[in-house]
């Protein structure tokens, strides 16, 4: 915790000169008088008694002394200066954090510092099997209650220890805890939340944050602190090679840039505080309002703009509280909203947030399905925040105008959408994987952010899941396996891309929500193929897309991988629902599932230099083809995801006050459960 120079310095010291006389000029002799001119007398009497040389010794001194206080006073003087400056300085600071920095309060402390000694932490080498980090102390993550389920700390000694300290820091923290005054977020406990705005009048205000939320100390266990060791691997590859740009290649120890946005350093901040990373928030946050500049003349992706800068910005803004966040996710949803002039309002794919033009992709003037109806809980949120309805109009008009299409089969929806005419185009094909997949996942998370009361968008998703097990559902060979496969032109294909591995959570969540209690039925059979996918593989690692076997065939599992799909590339999908499965039904198989992913990836990904790589081939474990990529979402989702899957606190995010957004940035639910 910063408590500022003033506080650190304490009060100011008095220092004391004391002279002590003689026993007889102390209560004179021969009987004490005290009166002014016996003692001035008597004081001259004693001075003309001595020496010349002991009267220049005492002038001497004298005159010593008067220069060194003289000394002492002016720098003194310049101490106090300097600390009342800084004072000054910190309430200036204080004081031009923009309008909105109190509008919403943080949500969850502020993260604290990580032990980081790297040192402890034997680097991994390329397809060598990682050893378990040794287990130290963690960020002290005070947001979360005491383990609902019973925690997963081992009882190894230096386990406990380190849970010891926490609970210690903690303890010390507690005491200190009525204002946390942290790089301009200002968390004051007591604080209720309230409606970032009250320009906005429908819909209904957040009651998101929580304080009392805020109690326990936090246990941090075995496999939350491996996920912190990788992530912050993670981060020191993008911190040395890729700082500010876009993506990190950790093995050429070079960027790749997209947007040039630094894409990974935004998707990551939200990952940063859940995960109690202080010092690597701060320098981020740094970057964040030095260098994030939007007026660039650069084309960006409307939907991965939006889930990723967008997402990631409000998000950071409610977990922090600082307004620096909002400000910046203002400048750049009022940079995107030029995607939505087009004759069918339908969103163009493309914008230049410099020039404020957009365009539909060179060789087509369709979007796709899934990019035009997966920005809405960002861009409705940020309706909410700044008052401002345009951003949600917008949205909100295409999602409508989808609800009424036709062209649907039994709720599934094709792939590609015309922005001129705003019809459906590429008819016949239907899929809950790529161009379609977050279409349906936002269905049911923008109901329940919305405060479940939007029947259009709840019909739209009952309908589909309806489509999806009428027309979409098969079983594997040997296993049984109950996959998602695809339909074209009324020809089933048992392709699944693992993409469609977010639907299992989707499913769970809804029927958390109160949806039909057959959603978790299908949602547990899902989430076991899913986890086929990495098992029967020989990294154990998922292929970007496999086909299922439907016939039983000797020697054969139920997951065929073709050579063009075999990369991974470090997604989240599975471990996403993952997550959902074990919050929902507590069944730690889930969380030990997602321990083996995590294992492989630091098996087959990570790269000894720092970061992890996209690869090219789950099959070969003795050469798995690194890609020299390392994708934002995977610190953006999949190692936020980990951490959460292995935390055994519901509080730790909320899920009946948070609604993640499909790049895993938590918004809050307008009227929480
Ligand atoms: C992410 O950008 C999002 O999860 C999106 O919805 C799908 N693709 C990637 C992760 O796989």
């Amino acid at each position: 915790m910063y408590l500022g120079a003033v506080a650190a310095a304490g009060p100011p010291r008095r220092d004391f000169i004391s002279v002590t006389l003689g026993p007889e000029e102390a209560v004179g002799v021969g009987g004490y008088n005290n009166s002014k001119a016996w003692r001035r007398r008597s004081c001259w009497r004693k001075w003309k008694q001595l020496s010349r040389l002991q009267r220049s010794v005492i002038l001497f001194l004298f005159a010593f002394l008067a220069v060194c206080g003289v000394i002492s006073y002016t720098s003194m003087g310049e101490a106090w200066k300097s600390i009342t400056n800084k004072s000054l300085d910190d309430q200036r600071t204080e004081q031009e954090i923009p309008r909105l920095k109190l509008a919403n309060p943080a949500v969850l402390p502020a993260p604290q510092k990580a032990d980081t000694n790297h040192g402890d932490y034997p680097e991994l080498s390329l397809q060598k099997p990682p050893k378990l980090p040794r287990v130290r102390r963690g960020p002290s993550n005070r947001q979360i209650k005491a383990p609902q389920r019973g925690t997963r700390l081992k009882t190894r000694h230096d386990t406990m220890r380190a849970v010891e300290e926490l609970v210690e820091v903690d303890k010390v923290e507690k005491t200190e805890k009525s204002i946390i005054s942290w790089r301009g977020a200002v968390i004051e406990p007591d604080q209720s939340t309230e409606s970032p705005s009250s320009k906005i009048t429908e819909p209904e205000k957040p009651s998101s944050v929580e304080a009392e939320d805020q109690k326990e100390p936090v246990l941090i266990n075995e496999r939350q602190l491996a996920v912190i060791e990788a992530f912050r691997h993670a981060w020191k590859g993008y911190k040395d090679f890729a700082w500010g740009h876009d993506e990190l290649k950790p093995l050429s120890k070079s960027y790749n840039e997209w947007f040039g946005l630094g894409l990974t350093l935004i998707d990551a901040l939200d990952t940063m505080w859940i995960l109690g990373l202080k010092e690597e928030f701060e320098e981020a946050r740094k970057w964040v309002a030095n260098d994030l500049v939007f007026d660039k003349n650069v084309d960006v992706n409307l939907f991965e703009s939006t889930i990723r800068i967008l997402g990631g910005l409000l998000s950071t803004y409610h977990l922090s509280g600082d307004s620096l966040f909002l400000e910046k996710a203002k400048d750049m949803g009022n940079r995107l909203m030029p995607a939505f002039k087009t004759p069918s309002k339908i969103p163009y794919s493309d914008v230049n947030i410099g020039r404020g033009t957009a365009h539909p992709p060179r060789w087509t003037s369709d979007s796709t399905v899934a990019e035009v109806t997966s920005i809405q809980l960002e861009f409705r949120e940020l309706s909410r925040l700044t008052g401002d309805e345009k951003f949600q109009k917008a949205v909100d008009e295409v999602m409508k105008h989808v609800h009424t299409l036709s062209g649907k089969n039994d709720g599934l929806v094709p792939m590609f959408i015309n922005t001129n005419s705003g019809q459906f185009t590429h008819l016949g094909i239907y899929t809950l994987g790529a161009r379609a997949d977050s279409y349906y996942e936002y269905l049911l998370k923008q109901w329940i952010q919305g405060g479940k009361k939007e029947n259009e968008l709840l019909e739209d998703y009952m309908g589909a899941i309806e489509g999806v097990k009428k027309h979409l559902l098969q079983r594997s060979e040997p296993k049984k396996l109950t996959f998602v496969g695809e339909l074209a032109h009324g020809h089933f294909s048992a392709k699944m891309d693992h993409l469609v591995c977010f639907l299992p959570g989707t499913l769970a969540l809804g029927a958390h929500n109160g949806l039909a209690a057959d959603h978790m039925k299908l949602a547990e059979t899902l989430i076991e193929t899913c986890y086929q996918m990495y098992a029967q593989v020989e990294t154990g690692l998922s292929p970007e897309i496999v086909h299922f076997n439907l016939h039983a065939q000797k020697g054969h599992k139920d997951v065929e991988i073709k050579p063009a799909d075999r990369h991974n590339l470090l997604r989240p999908e599975t471990v996403e629902s993952l997550f959902y499965m074990y919050r929902f039904t507590g069944d730690k198989k889930y969380q030990d599932w997602g321990w083996e992913i995590l294992q492989n990836f630091n098996r087959y990904t990570r790269v000894p230099t720092g970061g992890y790589t996209s690869i090219n081939n789950v099959q070969n474990p003795s050469n798995p083809e690194p890609r020299d990529k390392m994708e934002s979402f995977f610190l953006g989702e999949t190692l936020k995801y980990m951490f959460l899957l292995f935390s055994d606190d519901i509080d730790l995010i909320n899920l009946d006050k948070y609604i993640f957004n499909t790049e895993a940035h938590p918004l809050p639910i307008w009227v929480p459960a």
